[in-house]
C-alpha cells in the first residue's frame, strides 16, 4: 500500500482542495492521509477558519479520496508523521514549492499545481461583496 500525506487548513472546502486530494489518490498512491490544522495551529498560521477543526475533520472524512484524517498541531510534526504512518509520498500545492524539500530524506516530495481562480479567501471576499453590495 502506497501512502500519501498532505497538510492544510481545508476551510470552506472547494474544488482546489478536491483537485489536490483527487490527484493524491489517483496519481500518487492508494491511501491518503490528510493532516488538518487545529484551530490553535491556524492561529499560529494567522488563519481564521470559518469551520472548527471538528467540522473540517468531518467534512474531509466524507471525501471519497481521503482515507484518514489526523490533526496538524505544529510545523515540526511532519517527519514524525511520515515515520509513524509509514508515508511514501508527501504532497502539497505548489504555493509551497521548495518549502518541504527537507522531507525528501524520508519520502517522495511532490508539489502539484494549485487550482487557479479559487481559494477560501476569494470565497469569503465574494460572499462579503454579495452581501454588502
Ligand atoms: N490548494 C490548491 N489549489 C487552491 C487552493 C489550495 O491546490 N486553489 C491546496 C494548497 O496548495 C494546499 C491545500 O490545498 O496544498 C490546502 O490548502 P490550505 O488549506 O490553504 O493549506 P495551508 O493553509 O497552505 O496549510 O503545514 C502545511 C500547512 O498546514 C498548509
Amino acid at each position: 500500500m502506497k501512502k500519501v500525506i498532505t497538510y492544510g487548513t481545508f476551510d470552506l472546502l472547494h474544488t482546489g482542495h478536491i483537485n489536490l486530494l483527487r490527484r493524491a489518490k489517483e496519481e500518487l498512491g492508494d491511501y491518503v492521509i490528510v493532516a488538518i490544522s487545529s484551530d490553535e495551529f491556524n492561529a499560529l498560521k494567522k488563519k481564521e477558519a470559518y469551520y472548527s477543526f471538528e467540522q473540517r475533520k468531518a467534512i474531509l472524512e466524507a471525501v471519497r479520496y481521503v482515507d484518514e484524517v489526523i490533526v496538524e498541531k505544529s510545523w515540526d510534526q511532519k517527519i514524525d508523521d511520515i515515520k509513524k504512518h509509514e508515508v511514501d509520498v508527501f504532497v502539497m500545492g505548489d504555493d509551497w514549492e521548495g518549502k518541504f524539500d527537507f522531507l525528501s530524506e524520508h519520502c517522495d516530495v511532490v508539489y502539484l499545481p494549485r487550482t487557479v481562480g479559487i481559494s477560501t479567501t476569494k470565497i469569503k471576499k465574494d460572499l462579503n461583496l454579495a452581501n454588502n453590495g
